[in-house]
Parts: structure tokens; sequence; C-alpha cells
């Protein structure tokens, strides 16, 4: 194989096992369609301290649907809505953003949420160098 072929390989392996470095969420509560009553909060931990500066969590409700069409809203919300500015009145949350670094957070959400299904959608900066995005789905009864 010529070096400049093997170069690239190397690249592309490097590149590939600095991808599983990604900091993971190791929890969320509530978890994953699981079912609370008057949720306070939302919360998050991660396997390694993350800028709050460079994260976003948002919650939204989401419209009535089967599971598989509630992670799609729910995905669908991670690509559209995480950039989004004056967003406030649609959501269910009162995240302000942070400043440090935090191997966890606790999204305040509103008062007196109305029962159904809600979408946490999250984006922030891996250890990496990574944006790392996600959502998970959680109803309120
Ligand atoms: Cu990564």
């Amino acid at each position: 194989m010529p070096m400049k072929k093997l170069t690239k390989l190397f690249l592309v392996l490097a590149l590939s096992s600095s991808a599983l470095a990604h900091t993971a969420v190791t929890s969320i509560q509530p978890g994953a369609h699981q079912t609370v009553t008057a949720p306070k909060v939302v919360s998050m931990s991660f396997n390694e301290a993350i800028p709050l500066k460079f994260a976003t969590f948002k919650v939204f409700p989401l419209p009535a649907g089967d599971k598989l069409s509630l992670n799609r809203a729910a995905a669908a919300l991670t690509k559209t809505a995480l950039l989004d500015r004056a967003d406030a009145d649609r959501r269910a949350d009162t995240w302000a953003g942070g400043s440090g670094d935090a191997t966890g957070v606790r999204v305040p959400l509103k008062p007196d949420l109305k029962a159904g299904a809600y979408a946490l959608v999250w984006r922030f900066l891996s250890d990496d160098g990574h944006v790392v995005t996600g959502q998970s789905v959680f109803y309120v009864r």
C-alpha cells in the first residue's frame, strides 16, 4: 500500500477511536419512557465533567403519539430546536444556562406541567472536542 494511503488509513482509525471517547450520558431522571407525577426537575449525569457554558438542555411538550412517533418527534427537536433562541414560551423547562464544569445537571421544569409526553433534548461539548446531542422522552401523569 502506498504511504499516502497508509497515512490516510491511520488517520481514519485514529479519528474513529477518538469518537469512542465522547463524553457519555450515564443517567437521566425521569428515565426514557418513564412516567412521573409533578416533576420539578430533569436531571442528567455524565461520565466526565462538561463545560456548562457550551451546554444546552431543553424540555418540550410532544404531541400525543405512540413510542416510535414520540422518539421521532424528539429526535427532530434535537436537530431543529437546540440552537433556537426565544423559545421559552414553547418550552417546559426554565434552564437559563450554566457556568463552570459539571458531571451532572438539574434542568428546572415549569410548575404544573400538563399530563402528556415530553422530550428532553441536549447538546454539549464533549471533553474530546466533539459536540454531543441527544434526546429522551418521558411522561407526566
Ligand atoms: Cu468524541
